[in-house]
């Protein structure tokens, strides 16, 4: 096999620990990678169908007398469009779940069942009024009840359309309807999406892709809004704090715990665990100095953008954590958890422990867990952890690679700050004012989300961070989630020193408003957060969001979720960069369809650049072009 070295990442921590790694014969995500070299070429192009059990079926492209139809007659059109229809409505259905266990959640609290409660009072009066539940003479328990009702009935509900679609301009509002692409329940969409992509049903890719579209924007401005919103109500809305990053935040002489995964639900009541004088007390009398947390992933991005505890690293690094022989759990709930993870705790004494019915790996140990029990489940977990410190064989190794950075960016965090800058006299405090301002005059250019994965097809948190550079010295504004946001902070790039990689206007503004760059807006489902921004801006100068100067990227994805997001943002008006091509490369008539032709109907579209320099080109193009537009 051709010896090709997989792991260029531009984190010297990852790069330290995977060639540790690969001397103690442990295999990694990047040795699977190359092992899986050449990738099959018809799965790449999105041209095999194994919709029914006549197939697989797969369109040969490259002669002329390959098969050009599925056995049914399905085209290439046909088949790359259900393909991508199919794994949008996987990642709109992951991130709805997660929002709807939010939903129970809450639910709970309301009810006194278990440990959470509604924290902020404000934001629950809020969504009440939005969505016009009755606030006098009610107690707060009594509309935190009814509104997680109403949420949970946001994925099935009979008749009318998806609530939080109120947030979205008017303009935006109307280009949906006319389409028929209102999303009506958050389950419903996903469902239709698998019902008419399944065998001898739409052969209409343009017909498949709207509703795909329509399934995507149930995630958006559904099932993630929710998920956001009522996580804010229960554990608090994030404000911004000073943290630290990357795989040095392990301590050698402490027990290490690392949850991982995605719903703050778990992650919430370990934070609360781990604090517990007992079980530090126990963790002493094991011979440790105390009990470090530490996030990984998305639950790494929700319990630090609300307690600042300290991100481990990002989806490539969870192999690594463990190679540390320094975590003595790594707890975890649903997605991006790798099955590996299993293999590779068997040369170490860390204890996976998996809490979800939806996501067991052999060999783990299953803890589940149960919102109305949630802390003492979670004292149960951290317990498991604390008496594993006493089993340390290995040797241990931390690299001492930690970022310091400012995360807990919320919309409302955002308004706060530029409320600084706002002469209550003449506006009225919390409005977007101050941020149109600065674009309006040109100071700051525009802004751009950077979010997503990482993926071995690109330098690992090199196109995360390579992007945000060249978009910061530009006068770009960048807020990130997800992994991209564990790259970034990695990088220094959420310091108040990453000034210095800045252009005059955003050093300007982010020194008078005292925040890094690049915010922190937290996981993928704060990818709504994002939304929530830009709609409130678009109002504020009366269009659309697609007139914006702004733009989205995802440079290093690979999830069926990111796949949603990228076409609930397309669908919303937003540019958006891949930096990965998806599995549509197949059809020349999908290609177009999505990179340009979809503009013309929705505003935005996709664009595949997987050269972060050239892909901010690209951004930076398409702001000026909006500028232009608006006259600015
Ligand atoms: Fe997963 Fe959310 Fe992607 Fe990271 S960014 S690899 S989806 S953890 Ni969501
Ligand atoms: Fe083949 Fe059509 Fe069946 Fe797909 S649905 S596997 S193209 S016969």
């Amino acid at each position: 096999m051709k010896e090709t070295n997989f792991c260029k990442s531009c984190d010297n921590a990852t790069v330290k620990m995977y060639e540790y790694a690969k001397e103690m014969g442990l295999e990694t995500i990047w040795d699977r990678a190359q092992a899986m070299q050449p990738q099959c070429g018809f799965g790449e192009m999105g041209l095999c169908c194994t919709n029914c059990s006549m197939g697989p079926c797969r369109i040969v492209k490259i002669t002329e007398d390959g098969p050009k139809k599925g056995i049914c007659g399905a085209t290439e059109d046909t088949i790359v469009s259900r393909n991508f229809a199919r794994a949008v409505a996987a990642g709109a259905a992951a991130h709805s779940d997660h929002g709807r266990d939010i939903a129970q959640a809450l639910y709970h609290a309301a009810l006194e069942e278990g440990d959470y409660e509604v924290r902020d009072k404000d934001k629950l009066l809020k969504i009440a009024k939005e969505w016009n539940v009755k606030v006098e003479n009610r107690s707060l328990k009594e509309i935190a009840r009814e509104v997680a009702l109403m949420a949970l009935e946001e994925f099935g509900k009979p008749f009318g359309k998806l609530r939080f679609l109120g947030r979205a301009p008017e303009k935006r509002r109307v280009i949906w309807d006319e389409l028929g692409i209102s999303p009506r329940a958050i389950d419903r969409e996903v469902v239709q999406v698998m019902h008419s992509t399944h065998m001898g049903c739409d052969a209409d890719y343009r017909n498949i892709i709207n509703q795909a579209a329509k399934a995507a924007l149930s995630d958006g401005w559904g099932g993630s809004m929710i998920g956001t919103e009522l996580s804010d109500v229960i554990f608090g809305t994030p404000v911004p704090k000073k943290t630290q990053a990357n795989l040095g935040v392990l301590k050698e002489n402490y027990v290490n715990i690392i949850v991982h995964g995605h719903e703050p639900t778990l992650s919430e009541a370990i934070v609360i665990a781990s604090k517990d004088p007992e079980l530090i007390e126990l963790a002493q009398k094991q011979g440790a100095e105390g009990i470090n947390l530490a996030g990984m992933c998305c639950t790494g991005n929700e319990i630090t953008m609300r307690h600042g505890v300290p991100m481990a690293g990002n989806f490539f690094q969870q192999e690594l954590a463990i190679a540390t022989g320094a975590v003595d759990a790594m707890v975890v709930d649903v997605q991006c958890i790798m099955p590996s993870l299993s293999e590779i705790v068997k040369c170490y004494h860390t204890k996976l422990i998996t809490t979800s019915l939806k996501a067991k790996v052999p060999g783990a140990i299953h803890m589940e867990f149960d919102e109305e029990k949630a802390v003492e489940i979670a004292k149960k977990i951290v317990r498991e952890a604390v008496l594993n410190y006493k089993n340390r064989k290995q040797k241990i190794y931390i690299p001492e690679e930690k970022a310091q950075g400012y995360v807990g960016y919320s919309y409302e965090a955002i308004l706060k700050i530029l409320d600084k800058v706002t002469n209550s006299f003449a506006h009225p405090a919390g409005t977007v004012k101050p941020l149109v301002d600065a674009m309006k005059s040109g100071v700051l250019r525009g802004a751009a989300a950077i979010v997503g994965c990482n993926n071995h097809k690109v330098p690992h948190d090199s196109g995360h961070v390579t992007l945000a550079k060249e978009l910061i010295k530009r006068d770009i504004l960048v807020v990130t989630t997800g992994c991209g946001a564990h790259a970034c902070i990695k990088a220094g790039l959420m310091s108040m020193d990453a000034v210095n990689y800045c252009g005059k206007g955003l050093a300007t503004c982010c020194e008078l408003l005292e925040i890094p760059p690049v915010l922190h807006m937290g996981s993928c489902v704060d990818i709504s957060r994002i939304l929530t921004l830009l709609s409130d801006v678009a109002k504020y100068m009366g269009m659309d969001i697609s007139d914006l100067p702004v733009a989205a990227a995802a440079p290093e994805w690979m999830s069926e979720k990111a796949q949603s997001i990228g076409l609930y943002a397309v669908s919303s008006g937003i540019y958006v960069v891949l930096g990965v091509a998806p599995a549509i490369t197949g059809s020349e008539t999908v290609v177009n369809y999505l990179t340009s032709d979809i503009e013309k109907i929705l505003g935005g579209r996709f664009e595949v650049e997987s050269d972060p320099v050239k892909a901010a080109e690209k951004i930076v193009y398409h702001i000026e072009m909006k500028r232009k537009m608006l006259g600015i």
